[in-house]
């Protein structure tokens, strides 16, 4: 199963609460009018990429509901409902199932502890997923039991301290190769991958997505573009600055994949 070719998309748009979407260190909310427009734009560029993009429900009482990668995780034919870390998105869980159910042959759940799906990292060979403050070893065992029927081993590693999840730090850009921060990719959870290393100073660039023959990733990075050009990527500038005020980047904002 290829980690980097995708059929589909589930997106779910920003709702007018998402001013009150958690974030690390206080600072302005987002600007819910500029938010639409960015996920307006993350979209045409998921469409550019050549996934058919659908848009589930918005849904108002959970702010950080836009970030739809951390209640799910889709492989294939298999989805898993996760069970995120933060208490105000506990509820994103029951909130997909239905959509899941509609689209995918067989849904598992995540039935205790906690797993956030920005924590974990898919490729050709194996299900990485990042002990985080979201993700905790229980999860990531029961993560573990749920995912079986992809085949796919899971290898538990960490993220480093102070980082929100894993994938804020790295995204696959190839079966084989990973994108990551230094400090990430120091804590040698790659070693036998490939890794292209994000250049200092832009690691809010590192969490980007492959998507089939495109590479998405945050506009306003000159030095991590200019490194994934000269590497051959075809890349597509998305901006998400406002997502950013909420610590969300462009793998969380959709769950993409191949039913
Ligand atoms: C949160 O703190 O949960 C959201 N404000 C941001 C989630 C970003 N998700 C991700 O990177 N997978």
């Amino acid at each position: 199963m290829s980690p980097i070719r995708f059929s589909l998309a589930l997106v779910r748009p920003p709702s007018p609460s998402v001013v009150e979407g958690l974030r690390a260190e206080a600072g302005p909310d987002p600007d819910f009018d500029s938010f639409c427009a960015e996920h307006d734009g993350y979209v045409r560029a998921l469409v550019a990429a050549g996934v058919e993009v659908v848009t589930m429900a918005a849904l108002d009482e959970f702010p950080d509901a836009v970030f739809v990668e951390d209640a799910a995780l889709c492989i294939g034919s298999h989805a898993t409902v996760l069970r995120p870390g933060a208490p105000t998105r506990a509820g994103e869980a029951d909130a997909i199932v239905a959509d899941l159910e509609e689209r995918f042959a067989t849904v598992a759940r995540v039935g205790e502890g906690f797993v956030d799906g920005g924590d974990i990292l898919v490729t050709a060979s194996e299900i990485l997923v990042g002990l985080s403050a979201r993700t905790d070893d229980t999860g990531a065992e029961a993560l573990r039991a749920a995912v079986a029927p992809t085949g796919l081993p899971v290898r538990i590693v960490e993220t480093p301290p102070g980082v929100l999840h894993f994938k804020t730090d790295c995204a696959i850009v190839d079966d084989a190769t990973i994108f990551s921060t230094a400090r990430l990719a120091a804590s040698g959870c790659f070693d036998g991958y490939t890794v292209i290393e994000c250049p200092a100073g832009e690691e809010a660039a590192a969490n980007l997505i492959r998507v089939n023959d495109h590479v998405l990733m945050r506009t306003g990075f000159p030095q991590t573009e200019a490194l994934l050009r000269d590497r051959g990527y075809n890349v597509i500038t998305v901006r998400a600055d406002e997502a950013a005020r909420i610590d969300g980047g462009l793998s969380c904002m959709s769950l993409r994949c191949q039913p």
